[in-house]
């Protein structure tokens, strides 16, 4: 499933990952400004790593973008959510 060389990556890309270090399950999610509830892609409560693209983006504690957040910059990796008292615990986030 490659995609054609010339597409590029939309700039509200972000890449999340079950694992630290950009390990276990990945979703590249782009071309949209929300995700409600990451259980759709098996993810609620599961993302250890993340990587922010052309945006920034904000991550909540629960689906629907309620209780706890934090803010990512553009171009920010997380390798280990684990420091920052998020690991295993997001379950909805969207640019902001
Ligand atoms: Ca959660």
């Amino acid at each position: 499933m490659a995609s054609p060389a010339s597409a590029m990556p939309d700039a509200r890309n972000l890449e999340v990952y079950s694992d630290a270090n950009r390990l276990g399950i990945y979703k590249n999610i782009f071309a949209t400004t929300e995700v409600r509830d990451f259980g759709v892609m098996g993810l609620n409560d599961k993302i250890s790593s993340i990587a922010t693209n052309g945006v920034s983006w904000c991550f909540f504690d629960h689906v629907g973008f309620g209780g706890d957040s934090f803010r990512m910059g553009a171009y920010q990796y997380k390798s280990n959510l684990t420091a920052d008292g998020w690991n295993d615990r997001i379950s909805s986030a969207q640019v902001c």
